[in-house]
């Protein structure tokens, strides 16, 4: 062998073995998630869901409850890039107040992927993503829903949910859009209820003080805050489902469940069984391919009457 061929030998041998130590040791993807919180039954489905697709595509997740505070969720993603994560995915809890942590995530080139809810910033660089539900159209559905149900009148209460956060902002729109063509449907009373099952109740026990029979109907920015209003109103000793027609957000089992007992009137769907369009983005975003600046899911609209026939099959 010439002295040229065993060199030529030597290097193609090298390469090889080179080629072979960086695909075994081809790093696993890393991906940091800050979670809202556990506020609802949509939100642990939700949390379910990234965790189960994580761990099926061999992926290492580090997740983080961030316990519905904005200040828990800088900190998840801050130590996500101190980490070097490859991805950091997150649902914002509120719109506002994400720039500067989004612009460390940038300068450290990890990008981000927004997921169920969207923020309020000018640079839409300091995000690849939004995978999640149109809120706006949520609403919308919600009060068409209710205006066919009440003939165009009704003296309406709604419970929103968390103040500042994207379903709340756009629910409440969608809903009011199409509320306003109804000159004789109007919201008598409006407040927060962040989402949970306690603040639905304790909300909901303050309108009926202060307004009574005098509510016709109530909207609710998700089916847990119903579920709570169900009680209050029963306590009051009237009737949910009848005296006040009640059509919310979500369609968790337990709306279905509600429904069936005459005391929920319609739900309207948030998917929140993201994971596999989350990670399906991660991974190609890590592969270099370009993913869609916006990915909305598919949604319906379940009124009582069909609730029986959909409880079996229901995921969430
Ligand atoms: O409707 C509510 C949850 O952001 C779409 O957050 C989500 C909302 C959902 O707590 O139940």
């Amino acid at each position: 062998m010439s002295k040229k061929k065993l060199v030529l030998l030597l290097l193609l041998a090298f390469t090889l073995a080179l080629g072979c130590r960086i695909d075994a040791g081809r790093k696993r993807i890393v991906v940091g998630f800050a979670q809202v919180g556990a506020e609802s039954a949509w939100r642990i489905a939700n949390s379910e869901s990234i965790i189960a697709e994580a761990k099926k595509r061999g992926i290492e997740l580090k997740f983080v409850d961030c316990q519905q505070q904005q200040e828990n969720q800088i900190k998840a993603i801050r130590s996500f890039i101190a980490d070097k994560v490859d991805v950091i995915g997150f649902s914002p809890v509120v719109t506002t107040g994400w720039d500067e942590v989004l612009r460390e995530a940038k300068r450290a080139k990890i990008p981000v992927i927004l997921v169920d809810r969207g923020v309020d910033c000018q640079d839409d660089s300091l995000w690849v993503t939004l995978i999640g539900s149109d809120f706006v159209e949520e609403g919308r559905k919600a009060a068409r829903w209710l205006a066919e149900k009440m003939k165009g009148k009704a003296n309406i209460v709604e419970l929103q949910g968390t103040i500042g956060s994207a379903p709340t902002i756009d629910r409440k729109k969608g809903f009011e859009e199409i509320i306003a063509q109804y000159p004789e449907m109007k919201i008598i009373r409006s407040k927060a209820g962040d989402f949970t099952r306690s603040m639905g109740k304790e909300v909901m026990e303050e309108f009926l003080e202060a307004e009574g029979r005098n509510i016709d109907a109530l909207f609710s920015h998700n089916d847990d805050m119903a579920i709570g209003a169900i009680q209050a109103i029963e306590a009051y000793g009237l009737r949910p489902g009848t005296d006040i027609i009640i059509v919310s957000v979500d369609a968790i089992r337990a709306a279905f469940e509600a429904m069936i007992e005459g005391k929920l009137n319609c739900t309207v769907e948030c998917n929140p069984l993201i994971g596999r369009q989350f990670f399906d983005a991660v991974e190609e975003i890590v592969a270099g391919k370009p993913v869609p600046k916006r990915v909305v899911v598919d949604e319906e609209v379940f009124p009582q009457e069909v609730a029986k026939e959909f409880l079996p099959i229901r995921r969430y």
